[in-house]
């Protein structure tokens, strides 16, 4: 059986280390059942239960379409903030005592000409009311220049509105500003996993979904009403404190109830198009009202809408089972099969429960393993480290490119649109190749071809060339992104796959605090960013060949299954061809 199963575990988490376990018994589930088990099969796990009680009746679908919601409040907790701080391309000093001048007179006797542009920076250092007194209105070559201090003035062809930043001047000496607002956005997202991980584990995924959802809620709130580069960053690290756990949460606990045979498509539907359409409605959304506060209120008050979750969504069966409370959990079941108008054998629900029990003593075990384990052999420690290592070069390529729109020289609104767009193809794309070329060469070679397009657009002439090829550039850094998680879930050994999965994006979080710092290099050359994020790729694409092959295997489940993992591949292994030869051999035998 080809199991298409993708990225159950979504790119970009940082989740509790139970959660992610679990999803990876739904992988395994997923390849395990075929058809409705008969009444006397053993139950195995909450997945065998699945089949009774209907795979993707009216519950299902009614929680697929709860996911909307969930989808456009991640849009906008990820990708909102750009749209608050971009500041026009052209802006020059404004100086209070000319006021009264036309926009066009004014700039062409206070800023100093360099290389027929007016300086961005800069202004003239002289007496304004003398010189208004005197009724000039041409600079004097004598006249001495320096920086521009306090104001400026910013022409609104390319971004139609005031954001916070052309507001507060952040430009010249400042024009890191937003890059570290952003950064410290992530700062927010490394705490808020943590934070939310660990109420998600301790007291369930609802709450944690909620909590979520309301740190974006009130971090958003606040956001419209600070005024100064300090109170703007508070707001923007509490925002952070949402991302991401308050999509992914709700992802997780839909998949769950969802039967193995529709997991794959609910997995990638739910992000492919609802999370896609919320982020290119963004910067509509931003052009639309034409102004950064109400803006910023639109998109994050709705996130107040989250404290309906418990009226309609279940909390997690499997965290209740683990935590002991199985009759909860039950009950959550039978609620399902009733709306889906079917009906669970008595003897089936009696015996789930004795299955329950022992899966909540499973876990239990669990507990005995640390990520230290992942570093203590040779092999197990060669390859977490290249996943880690790997992983952050495909996040920051990623958010790199995410956030580079700016400056690929065409308007902005509409690039991010298109580029955003890009993660549809992406995504089937990938759903078509994972399970035929195998993760190492597709990792390979997407990074490789997202770095080459990459530096190409560094040489193309700046505009529609160069803008296209950065798109195709993101392209394939998103189809990595997926494979990435993936082939980490399936190279790490069960005992510590969940911590060590969760590891591993911790790594891609810090890693994406430096990519706004990349973006900004624009200010010094606009090829600076195309060409770290292209040097990037290709650097993680080569990386990932050191890894084994995992298509088609059994996931390791100790320690020493870790170790022991692709020990026979060799560094040309091609998954197509073997399975040729495979098929080949199979043949001879039979005959
Ligand atoms: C602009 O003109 C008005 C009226 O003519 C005058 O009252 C005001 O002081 C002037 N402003 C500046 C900055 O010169
Ligand atoms: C603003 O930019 C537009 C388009 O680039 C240009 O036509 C217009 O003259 C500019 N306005 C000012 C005041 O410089
Ligand atoms: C980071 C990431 O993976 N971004 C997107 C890439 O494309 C897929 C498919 O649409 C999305 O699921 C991801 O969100």
């Amino acid at each position: 059986m080809e199991s298409h199963e993708k990225n159950v575990v979504f790119a970009g988490v940082i989740l509790n280390p139970a959660t992610i376990e679990n999803n990876m018994e739904m992988k395994n589930a997923a390849q395990s059942i075929e058809s409705p088990p008969e009444p006397k099969v053993q139950l195995k796990d909450l997945d065998d239960l699945l089949p009774y009680v209907g795979d993707f009746g009216w519950y299902q679908r009614i929680l697929f379409l709860l996911m909307i919601p969930y989808a456009f409040f991640f849009a906008f907790v990820y990708f909102g903030q750009i749209f608050m701080t971009v500041v026009p391309e052209e802006h020059w000093c404004f100086v209070p005592e000319l006021g009264n001048l036309s926009v066009e007179a004014r700039r062409h006797l206070s800023v100093p000409l360099v290389d027929d542009k007016y300086d961005k920076c800069s202004v003239y250092d002289v007496d304004w009311t003398e010189v208004i007194k005197s009724g000039a209105l041409e600079p004097k070559p004598e006249w001495r220049v320096k920086k521009c201090e306090s104001q400026w003035e910013f022409n609104y062809t390319d971004v139609p509105y005031q954001t916070i930043a052309s507001q507060q001047g952040w430009v010249c000496d400042k024009d890191s500003y937003a890059a570290t607002s952003q950064a410290i956005f992530f700062c927010g997202g490394i705490v808020g996993g943590l934070l939310f991980g660990w109420i998600a584990d301790k007291y369930g995924r609802i709450p944690a979904l909620i909590g979520a959802n309301m740190a974006g809620f009130t971090g958003g709130l606040a956001t419209a009403f600070t005024n100064s580069f300090w109170s703007f960053c508070v707001c923007r690290f509490i925002v952070g404190l949402a991302y991401d756990n308050c999509f992914i949460i709700m992802y997780i606990v839909v998949l769950e109830y969802v039967g193995p045979k529709w997991r794959t498509f609910v997995a990638n539907m739910s992000i492919a198009v609802y999370f896609t359409f919320a982020a290119c409605l963004l910067p509509w959304i931003a052009l639309g009202v034409n102004n950064w506060q109400i803006y910023t209120l639109i998109i994050s008050v709705p996130l107040v809408l989250s404290v309906l979750t418990p009226l309609v969504v279940p909390e997690s069966a499997r965290w209740l089972i683990s935590q002991g409370k199985i009759d909860e959990a039950i009950k959550i079941v039978q609620k399902c099969s009733r709306i889906n108008r079917k009906k669970i054998p008595d003897e089936v629900v009696k015996e789930f429960r004795e299955t329950a029990k022992a899966i909540a003593k499973a876990e239990e075990e669990l507990k005995n393993y640390s990520v230290i384990d992942l570093v203590r052999t040779p092999r197990l420690r060669r390859h977490t480290i290249l996943l880690v290592v790997i992983w952050m070069s495909i996040a920051m390529v990623f958010d790199g490119h995410v956030r580079n729109v700016g400056s690929l020289g065409l308007d902005m609104f509409t690039t991010f649109t298109v580029a955003t767009f890009t993660e549809f193809p992406a995504d089937v794309l990938l759903i078509l190749t994972l399970d035929i070329l195998g993760r190492r060469w597709l990792a390979f070679g997407t990074m490789a071809l997202s770095g080459i397009f990459s530096l190409l657009a560094t040489t193309a002439p700046i505009g529609i060339p160069s803008a296209s090829l950065a798109i195709v550039g993101r392209f394939a850094v998103n189809i990595s992104f997926n494979i990435g998680m993936q082939y980490a879930a399936e190279l790490l050994p069960t005992v510590v796959r969940a911590q060590g999965v969760a590891l591993i994006h911790m790594c891609g979080y810090v890693a994406t605090i430096l990519t706004p710092y990349i973006v900004y290099m624009a200010t010094i050359a606009r090829e600076i960013p195309l060409l770290i994020l292209g040097c990037l790729g290709i650097f993680g694409g080569c990386l990932s060949l050191f890894l084994p092959e995992s298509m088609g295997k059994d996931m390791p489940q100790t320690i020493l299954d870790g170790e022991n993992y692709g020990l026979g591949q060799k560094f040309w292994d091609f998954p197509c061809w073997n399975r040729k030869k495979k098929e080949i051999a199979n043949g001879e035998t039979r005959h």
